[in-house]
């Protein structure tokens, strides 16, 4: 009769050390990279046009969403090019003012200046503009920070093109705004970025 075969206890305490191993790497994994509520961060663009308040203030035209890394080129007087470029619209808030974002969002700026209808020494008085550019700039709850080499305050000469990067590391409700004195409405001219 043979006797039955024992492990030896070495087996066991291995047994051991690798599950409390594995146990701790899933520890130190989850330390390291923390658990992100939401969906991962995106690069959104925002195509919007600057009137004097008085004829609209800023206007959200359209939001998409950039699926590749570059930039569309861009030129002040042409705007931007989005020929071969990775794209896709989405259904922006309805107030065409208000940008919803998420923590860590990327978001371009297009941003075209219109002509207002008429300077202030003319009728009507309270449709009248009292500058040749608008302003851009934005202030929240945490740092609003500029990338490729774009920079805020900003201005939007009527007739052309500004654009600006920025990415959001706080959550929270910002405020873009014009920074230059363009009507008598100027102090209203603004919208918001709701990013949580
Ligand atoms: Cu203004």
């Amino acid at each position: 009769m043979q006797a039955p075969k024992k492990h030896l206890p070495v087996v066991g305490i291995l047994g051991l050390v690798v599950i409390a191993s594995a146990g701790g790497g899933i520890y130190y994994y989850q330390f390291l990279m923390p658990h992100v509520s939401g969906p991962p961060p995106a690069h959104r663009l925002i195509f919007m046009t600057a009137a004097i308040e008085e004829q609209g203030g800023y206007h959200i035209n359209n939001t998409a969403f950039l699926n590749q890394t570059n930039l569309p080129s861009f030129d002040p007087s042409m705007g931007y090019n989005l020929t071969g470029v990775n794209y896709h619209n989405y259904q922006g808030e309805s107030d065409n003012k208000t940008i919803a974002a998420h923590v860590g969002d990327t978001i371009t700026f297009y941003i075209y200046g219109k002509n207002a209808t008429s300077p202030c020494n003319t009728n009507p008085a309270n449709e009248c503009w009292l500058s040749t550019a608008h302003g851009f700039t934005i202030s929240g709850p945490g740092s609003v920070n500029v990338k490729n080499g774009g920079s805020l305050p900003g201005t939007i000469p009527f007739g052309k093109w500004f654009t600006v990067t920025v990415n959001f590391t706080v959550g929270g409700t910002y405020t873009y705004f014009c920074t230059i004195v363009c009507s008598p409405l100027h102090g209203q001219m603004l919208g918001h970025i709701n990013v949580t």
